[in-house]
C-alpha cells in the first residue's frame, strides 16, 4: 500500500530528537512534503550545521548542544533510537498531549507494507539479511530496513503494495512504538544487554515484548525454542498470537526445525520442507538457527522452498559480522565489530575450531556479564587484547584464563596481535560492547579495524 492510501494524514509541526541517520531521514521525508520541522541535536552547532547542510536541510530551523523547550512546539516528536524515551523534556511532552514516535511508527503510518519484524539480543542482523535474501530470489519484492542501519522511513516507502518490509527492531525503537503492528514477528533470543540503559533485564525484556503489541490471533510470533525466557513468557500468551517455535528440533505443535540439512515446518498440521542449508556459506550452530527463523518467515510469508535454498545459499554473511578482512604471513583477519554482546564473543571465539585466537574486545561498558565466555576464552583464546572501558572488568573476568593485555587504540591493538600471532592463528575483533567510548559506531569502528589490517599487510609488503 502506498502512502498516498493509508489515510494517514501527516502532523502539521514535527520536532525531530536527535540529528543521526533515523533523524536526518525522517527530516529529509518530512521536509520533501513541506511539514514544518524542528531538529534538535546535543552535538555542536558546526556538526550539526554540517549534517544538515549535507542533507539539504541548511533551510530547517534547529537548536544544538541541548534540547530545549523548543522542541515542545510540536504536534509530533520523533525520537531517534540513541535517545531515553524518558528523559524529562519527553515527559513534560507527553503531559501536553504532543506524541513521541520512533522514526520506524512515522514509516509504518505513512505506508503500512505487511511486515515481518525481528528482534532480539544477538543474530537479528543476520537472520532479516537472510530473509531478504530468500525473498530476493522469488518474484516478490523486499527492503531491509531498520537497527540494520537503513531507516525505515527512507525504505519502507519503497516498497510496491505487495512487497515486503523487512525490519529489524532493536528495544530502544520497540520503545517508542504505538500502531506498529507486523504480520509476523520473530525473537531470536534474550541476553543480558543494554544494562547501561535499563534499569533491569526485566526491563530491557519488556521494551522487547512490545513487538507484539497490536499484534493479533491471526498474526505469528517466532520464537527461538532454546531461549527459556521466551518460553517462559510464551506459556502466558494464550490465544493473543499464534506462536511458533524453530529450533533444533521439533516440538508439539506448530514449529519449524533442523534436520540434517533440510529445514521442516509444521504449519496447522501439515508438515513441509521449508529450505535447504546444504549450500550455507555461514558457519556456526547459531547461523543455522538464525537460517531456520528466516526460512520459517520465508514460509509464512509464500517464498518458495527453493527461493528459500537459494537465498541462503547466496548470502554471503554481512559487513562487519564475522567479515574476513585478510590474510598475512598466514594470519587471518575477521571483522566482527557488530558485536556488542559477550555472546557475541563466545559465538566468534568458537567459530575456528582448534585454531589459536587473538581476540580484540571491550569498548562501552553495557554491564554484559563477561563469564558467560569463560569457557571459550579458555579453550580458544591466545591472548585477549582490550580496548575502551569495558578493559577493567574484561582484565578482570579472564586474566586468570589467559593472556589479557590493555591497549590505548584498537589501531595499537591489531599492531600488537599482528606481530605476536603465528601462521594459522586467527585475529577477530569480536568487540561484546557497543562502540560509542572511541568511535560513532560499529562501522566506524569496524572500518577502522579493517584500515589497520591493511596497513599492516603493506607494511609487511615493503618489508
Ligand atoms: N543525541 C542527542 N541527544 C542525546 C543523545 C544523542 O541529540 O541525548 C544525538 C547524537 O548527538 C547523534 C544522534 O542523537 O547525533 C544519534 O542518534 P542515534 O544514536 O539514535 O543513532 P542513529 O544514527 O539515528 O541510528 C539509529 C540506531 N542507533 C541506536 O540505536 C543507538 C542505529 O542502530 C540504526 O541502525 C539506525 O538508527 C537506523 O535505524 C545502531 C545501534 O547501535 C546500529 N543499535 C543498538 C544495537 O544494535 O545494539 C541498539
Amino acid at each position: 500500500m502506498t502512502e498516498q492510501q493509508t489515510g494517514f494524514t501527516l502532523p502539521r509541526k514535527v520536532s525531530i530528537l536527535g540529528a543521526g541517520k533515523s533523524g536526518m531521514a525522517a527530516a529529509r521525508y518530512l521536509s520533501k512534503r513541506n511539514i514544518d520541522i524542528f531538529v534538535s541535536d546535543t552535538c555542536s552547532m558546526k556538526d550539526l550545521d554540517f549534517r544538515l547542510a549535507a542533507n539539504e536541510l541548511a533551510h530547517v530551523p534547529h537548536e544544538a548542544q541541548e534540547h530545549t523547550e523548543k522542541v515542545l512546539v510540536a504536534d509530533l516528536i520523533v525520537l531517534s533510537p540513541g535517545i531515553a524515551a524518558d528523559i524529562p523534556l519527553l515527559q513534560t511532552a507527553r503531559k501536553k498531549g504532543i506524541a513521541v514516535w520512533s522514526e520506524i511508527e512515522l514509516a509504518y503510518r505513512v505506508c503500512k507494507p505487511p511486515i515481518v519484524a525481528v528482534t532480539g539480543s544477538t543474530g537479528k542482523s543476520t537472520t532479516v539479511g537472510l530473509l531478504h535474501s530468500m525473498v530476493q530470489k522469488s518474484d516478490r519484492q523486499s527492503v531491509l530496513a531498520g537497527n540494520i542501519g537503513f531507516p525505515a522511513i527512507s525504505q519502507l516507502p519503497k516498497l510496491p503494495p505487495d512487497g515486503l518490509g523487512i525490519v529489524e527492531m532493536s528495544s530502544f525503537q520497540l520503545e517508542t512504538i504505538v500502531a506498529f503492528k507486523p504480520k509476523i514477528a520473530a525473537i531470536t533470543n534474550i541476553l543480558k544487554n543494554h544494562l547501561d540503559r535499563y534499569r533491569s533485564e526485566k526491563e530491557y525484556f519488556s521494551a522487547k515484548k512490545r513487538i507484539i503489541m497490536n499484534m493479533g490471533p491471526d498474526d505469528y510470533l517466532l520464537l527461538n525454542l532454546h531461549d527459556v525466557k521466551l518460553r517462559r513468557w510464551a506459556e502466558d500468551l494464550g490465544s493473543k498470537v499464534q506462536v511458533v517455535y524453530f529450533g533444533d528440533k521439533p516440538v508439539a505443535g506448530d514449529c519449524c526445525w533442523i534436520d540434517g540439512d533440510d529445514i521442516w515446518c509444521v504449519l496447522d498440521g501439515t508438515r513441509a520442507v521449508a529450505g535447504s542449508l546444504k549450500q550455507m556459506q555461514l558457519s556456526g550452530n547459531h547461523n543455522r538457527i538464525n537460517a531456520c527463523a528466516a526460512a520459517l518467515m520465508a514460509h509464512l510469508s509464500g517464498i518458495s522452498p527453493n527461493a528459500v535454498s537459494e537465498g541462503i545459499a547466496a548470502f554471503g554473511g554481512l559487513e562487519h559480522r564475522m567479515e574476513f578482512v585478510a590474510e598475512k604471513n598466514g594470519i587471518a583477519y575477521y571483522n566482527d565489530s557488530k558485536s556488542t554482546t559477550a555472546e557475541s564473543i563466545r559465538e566468534a571465539v568458537g567459530a575456528f575450531g582448534n585454531r589459536r585466537i587473538y581476540l580484540i574486545a571491550g569498548g562501552k561498558d553495557k554491564g554484559c556479564d563477561f563469564s558467560v565466555v569463560n569457557k571459550a576464552v579458555q579453550a580458544h583464546v591466545k591472548k585477549v587484547l582490550t580496548i575502551g572501558e569495558a578493559s577493567r572488568r574484561i582484565i578482570q573476568t579472564w586474566s586468570n584464563l589467559t593472556l589479557v593485555e590493555k591497549s590505548p587504540t584498537l589501531e595499537e591493538a591489531v599492531r600488537m596481535a599482528s606481530q605476536e600471532a603465528q601462521a594459522g592463528d586467527v585475529v577477530i575483533l569480536s568487540p561484546g560492547c557497543s562502540s560509542f567510548d572511541m568511535f560513532c559506531g560499529f562501522e566506524e569502528r569496524g572500518r577502522v579495524f579493517k584500515d589497520a589490517v591493511l596497513t599492516i599487510r603493506e607494511n609487511a609488503a615493503d618489508a
